[in-house]
């Protein structure tokens, strides 16, 4: 408690007091202290500090040595955080010209501490403390637990309920042991401001996990030396109980300065340890010269797509819109770059001339774009020419499709069947000739009768 108040209310009764002079007689004034100290005796719900009291005591003394006190020798006011200061806090028989003086709505009752306040009473007034105390323990609720073992354990997920009137710190009284499978109580403290506290009693069941996570989405990575290689693209990890399970990547076995084929290894591992590897090939080239981005050759091939196709359009008419203008729109000459069909794609979007290995790489930029199935398909004796083509898939089999442009008798290859093809690449040196057996069965149900190469149209039919 503050020394000063204690003086300033010793002043304060020696200031009110008669002085020792005007004491005409005993009896009078022990009349009067008996009568103001039973209407004015300050009274406090604690006492102060020892030092505190042994002062107020002496000064009161001092005080009698030269008048008479009026009150008593306790003084301030303890309250309960939350409350509203009262003035029986202060006195024990509140009279009607007693009030508090002006602050004391500033106060703020929810923070503990010493408030230093006014008090009047009949025209004097004291300054007083006041002291906002926390004695009520916090009340709280346990909450029952299913963790997995090894799984860590959020203290704020096991108490719910928290009640009081000040802040409250949550600890452990008693830690669970996530290791240990089965059935445990754990002890949460709540504990507030004023230093109460209450433990409350959380049922816990921890239970094994003994399923390694899954790991899908990995797959051999071919870069170029000098990219930046993303490991972790659309590669995920699940687990039958772990909602998290770590995934680490070993790439330690890549030399990101030399062309290789190195090993790079997944590992997904649980909460409880359980673990799952794979491990996939990561091959490293120089980029070549003159490579061109897939996604640009997209781009190009955009505003020809959008000009031949539209969406009533069924497949067929969509892969005999795109055969029709990569005959128009590329012109042949020979070359020998036949190394990447995003290049060849390029070449033909940007500079419209190009060999067979142009014609079929811009066919297969534009029908990936229409969603159709397609696939390379190369000659297999290249003792004459080489030569690329495709076959296509509308959803009723494979057929040969080669915009490139023919001179002869059939020298149409749109959806064409292998003796439809054959029929021609016999006549004209083995100009079509392929390994059977590296491809899927093709269909042998000719579709010629829905193909007017001269209208341009496919007729409609049952196909
Ligand atoms: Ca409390
Ligand atoms: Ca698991």
């Amino acid at each position: 408690m503050p020394q000063m108040d204690t003086r300033e209310l010793a002043f304060s009764l020696i200031e009110e007091s008669p002085a020792p002079e005007q004491q005409r007689d005993a009896k009078r004034d022990a009349e009067r202290r008996q009568r103001r100290s039973r209407h004015m005796r300050i009274v406090g719900r604690k006492a102060g500090s020892l030092s505190a009291r042994l002062i107020c005591c002496v000064l009161i003394l001092a005080a009698a040595l030269t008048v008479i006190s009026p009150l008593g020798a306790v003084y301030g006011g303890v309250m309960e955080v939350g409350d509203t200061p009262r003035l029986d806090m202060f006195l024990r028989q509140v009279e009607a010209d007693t009030a508090f003086g002006p602050g004391i709505e500033d106060i703020d009752t929810t923070k503990l501490g010493t408030y230093e306040i006014q008090l009047t009473h009949k025209g004097i007034t004291y300054t007083l403390p006041l002291t906002v105390q926390d004695t009520v323990p916090p009340t709280a609720e346990g909450k029952a637990v299913t963790l997995i073992k090894g799984m860590s354990l959020k203290l704020a997920d096991c108490v719910q309920n928290i009640q009081d009137a000040t802040d409250v710190v949550v600890t452990w009284a008693r830690e669970p042991d996530t290791q240990k499978v089965g059935e445990q109580t754990a002890v949460a403290r709540i504990t507030d401001a004023g230093n109460n506290h209450t433990d409350v009693s959380i049922p816990i069941t921890v239970i094994a996990d003994t399923q390694a996570p899954v790991i899908e989405g990995t797959h051999d990575i071919d870069a170029f030396l000098g990219e930046s290689i993303s490991y972790r693209e659309g590669v995920t990890v699940t687990d039958d109980l772990d909602e998290r399970p770590a995934l680490a990547i070993d790439s330690s076995a890549v030399n990101l300065a030399a062309e290789g084929a190195y090993p790079v290894t997944y590992t997904a591992t649980d909460a409880s340890g359980n673990s799952a590897s794979v491990t996939v090939t990561v091959t490293l080239t120089v980029k070549p010269l003159h490579y061109e981005e897939e996604q640009e050759v997209y781009a190009l091939a955009q505003p020809v797509y959008d000009k031949i196709i539209d969406d009533d359009m069924t497949d067929m008419e969509k892969a005999f819109a795109i055969y029709w203008w990569v005959e128009d729109h590329i012109n042949y000459v020979d070359q020998k770059d036949h190394s990447s069909w995003i290049n060849g794609a390029y070449q033909a979007f940007t500079k419209h001339y190009g060999d067979c290995f142009t014609y079929y790489a811009a066919a297969k930029a534009l029908l990936n774009m229409a969603g159709i199935d397609n696939l390379d398909v190369v000659k297999s004796d290249t003792s004459h020419s080489a030569h690329f083509w495709l076959l296509i898939n509308l959803g009723f089999g494979w057929y040969h499709f080669d915009a490139c442009p023919r001179q002869g008798s059939g020298d149409k290859f749109f959806m064409v069947t292998d003796a439809e093809l054959e029929a021609y690449s016999s006549r004209n040196n083995n100009s079509h000739i392929f390994d059977h057996s590296l491809y899927p069965e093709r269909a042998t149900q000719s579709v010629q009768d829905m193909v007017s190469y001269s209208s341009r149209k496919i007729r409609q039919s049952d196909a």
